[in-house]
């Protein structure tokens, strides 16, 4: 499904994120590896409500709590269809819908949700400690039930903060470090992935999940790679993975078998070289879902 959002941040051209993974082909990729692949169309709000809040930073307050409650609900009805769920955004607020709505499946199944957020920021801040206003920065507090969301609708089952890995994380506010400091959440830099190795780092998180009996949610925001190789984003941060580290981390889930549901967001059309940042991205979904070095084209950049 496509997740055409743009409320969580203020530059233009995340709402251009869906059409352009269709345009690098991601439907007949998925088709071609063998996958049964239902292109639902875009997810969209019709009823959005204006909402006060005594934070004057907010943007797109009463727009993103309407995507929140549509994509909640439209990632919970796909889950529990029994499909493997990819939501192609649009920016990274998405994610405070699809988690909360994955994560109400995985309970009625009785079974432990998971999310690993690939990321150069933490997106931990609440509505209050915000101070770019930018809601993109707030859906791993959202789904893990943080106070301080009143305007949102509920989360039905919180993702516990034990049960989320942060990897990639390079710029992250000051309010986000006092969060990090006190959660249970597991969180990984890129130094510690520049001195360990990605799949060493993963490793750890993955064998936790796989002894819970848990889904996992993968959520990839493009800022996880290098602003060098992967353009097309709103908050580039420079020093980010690179691409065969990138690859590695979907080869190594493919092979987990543990991904349930798969969100891309971030990406900006707008900003991108000729289509090469959505081909990039095209091509980690396609590593997820099990394309090695014998199916991928010879040049993907
Ligand atoms: N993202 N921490 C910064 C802010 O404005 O709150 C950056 C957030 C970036 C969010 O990239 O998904
Ligand atoms: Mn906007
Ligand atoms: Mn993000
Ligand atoms: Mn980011």
């Amino acid at each position: 499904m496509g997740a055409p959002v743009d409320s969580g941040a203020r530059a233009p051209g995340c709402e251009m994120g869906p059409a352009a993974m269709r345009a690098a082909g991601v439907v007949a990729t998925l088709a071609e590896l063998g996958w049964d692949v239902e292109d639902l169309g875009d997810v969209r709000v019709d009823d959005v409500p204006a909402i006060a809040h005594s934070n004057p930073a907010l943007h797109g307050l009463g727009e993103t709590v309407a995507w929140t409650r549509a994509l909640m609900d439209a990632a919970y009805a796909a889950a529990r269809s029994g499909a493997y769920v990819l939501c192609l955004g649009g920016d990274h607020s998405l994610s405070a819908g699809t988690v909360a709505g994955v994560a109400k499946y995985a309970a009625e199944l009785g079974r432990p949700q998971f999310v690993l957020w690939l990321d150069a920021h933490s997106d931990i801040h609440t509505l209050d400690t915000t101070v770019s206003g930018n809601l993109h920065g707030i859906p791993v507090a959202y789904f893990t039930g943080q106070s301080g969301f009143d305007p949102f609708p509920d989360v039905p089952h919180p993702v516990p903060a034990g049960n989320v890995c942060l990897l990639g994380m390079r710029s992250v506010d000051t309010a986000e470090g006092e969060r990090l400091k006190e959660t249970a959440m597991e969180f990984h830099d890129m130094r510690e992935i520049d001195v360990r190795g990605v799949l060493v780092v993963l490793e750890g998180f993955l064998q936790r999940v796989s002894a819970a009996g848990g889904r996992l949610h993968v959520s990839l925001d493009v800022d996880f790679l290098d602003p060098g190789i992967a353009p097309a984003v709103t908050t580039p941060v420079a020093g980010g993975a690179t691409l065969r580290e990138a690859q590695l981390v979907m080869e190594r889930l493919s092979d987990s078998g543990l991904v349930t549901s798969v969100d891309v967001a971030e990406l900006n059309p707008f900003l991108d070289e000729r289509g090469r940042t959505s081909k990039m991205l095209t091509d980690l979904v396609a590593r997820l879902f099990g394309r090695t070095f014998l199916e991928a084209p010879t040049s993907t950049t």
